[in-house]
């Protein structure tokens, strides 16, 4: 049911480093025709470090583990590529559609491949109006049940924080803060709360993936929380944030389209400033993933 990329399955059989990387901050979460660049420097990144990256996505209803130049075209640049989710992966491939895959999604897909690392940009959670809309990111829940190490910058500054924390540990699903005490708020370093438990190495990350697979508690993801190194300027942050919740509301978003319509306004009313701030923090989580990779592999 796989397609995995040779050199992706070649590297997994000799129990070498892989990081898979998501689709959906490539489609959905950046603007054309700049995403596709980036896409290709996110896997320079990872591969800069000495892992291969496994970019995964569908394509004309094939579950693809690692994309070749024209596989990432085609998710950057086609119209109509679905936001796939978890629950939508089986009607996408069956219909043949071309879709990106959510965080959720690809930790499912990197997990049966036998992938162990994972890098995005931040991971979904819980909506500021949750308590009324029900508005949870099936990350969550998809993490509490799939077993895969996954570098983020924290979840995205347009949730709750506070209720994605505490749901992120009702799940059970582990996170630690990567040389930091405080929980990232992805374009922000401090979400304004703080991280459950600190690690400052490579090395002694490495300890805790030991640790989770003698204690077999691997079946549930560990959240490294990795903070953005430049900050996006916090007034100009809070500011467009209003304003785009205010938009979403106004303009009736629901469902998919609240995280990628919120991503869209801060990039246009930042002047792409957020944009600049999302690829940076997306390639220092690959190479982070990456060096993680490399080191467990060794
Ligand atoms: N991180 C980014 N940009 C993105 C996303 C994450 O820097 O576009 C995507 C991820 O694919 C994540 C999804 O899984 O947003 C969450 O969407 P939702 O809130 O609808 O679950
Ligand atoms: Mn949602």
């Amino acid at each position: 049911m796989l397609n995995v990329h040779p050199e992706v399955a070649a590297t997994l059989r000799a129990g070498g480093p892989v990081v898979a990387l998501e689709s959906t901050i490539v489609s959905h979460g950046l603007p054309r025709p700049d995403n596709l660049r980036i896409a290709r420097e996110i896997e320079d990144a990872v591969r800069a470090e000495g892992a291969i990256p496994a970019t995964i996505a569908l394509v004309d209803g094939d579950v693809r583990i690692g994309l070749d130049d024209e596989a990432l075209e085609a998710i950057a640049l086609r119209d109509g590529v679905v936001k796939c989710s978890t629950r939508d992966l089986a009607i996408a491939a069956a219909r043949g559609a071309t879709g990106a895959t959510t965080v959720a999604a690809t930790a499912h897909l990197a997990a049966q491949a036998g992938i162990e690392l994972f890098a995005t940009g931040g991971l979904g959670g819980v909506h500021r109006e949750a308590s009324t809309t029900w508005d949870e990111s099936a990350d969550l829940v998809g993490l509490a049940r799939t077993p895969i190490t996954v570098v983020c910058a924290g979840v995205k500054s347009i949730l709750d924080v506070a209720a994605t924390l505490e749901r992120l540990e009702t799940l059970g699903i582990a996170v630690v803060g990567f040389g930091t005490d405080r929980f990232p708020g992805f374009y922000l370093r401090d979400s304004g709360h703080a991280v459950p438990w600190r690690v400052d190495s490579v090395h002694e990350l490495v300890g805790v993936l030991r640790a989770r697979a003698r204690l077999d508690l691997e079946d549930s993801a560990l959240v490294v929380a990795n903070p953005i190194e430049e900050e996006l300027d916090r007034e100009l942050h809070d500011r467009v944030l209003a304003d785009a919740l205010a938009a979403a509301t106004v303009a009736g978003i629901y469902g998919r389209d609240v995280t990628p319509f919120l991503l869209s306004r801060f990039h246009e009313a930042t002047g792409g400033e957020s944009r600049d701030a999302n690829v940076r923090l997306v390639l220092a989580n690959a190479r982070l993933a990456a060096r993680i990779a490399v080191a467990a592999a060794g």
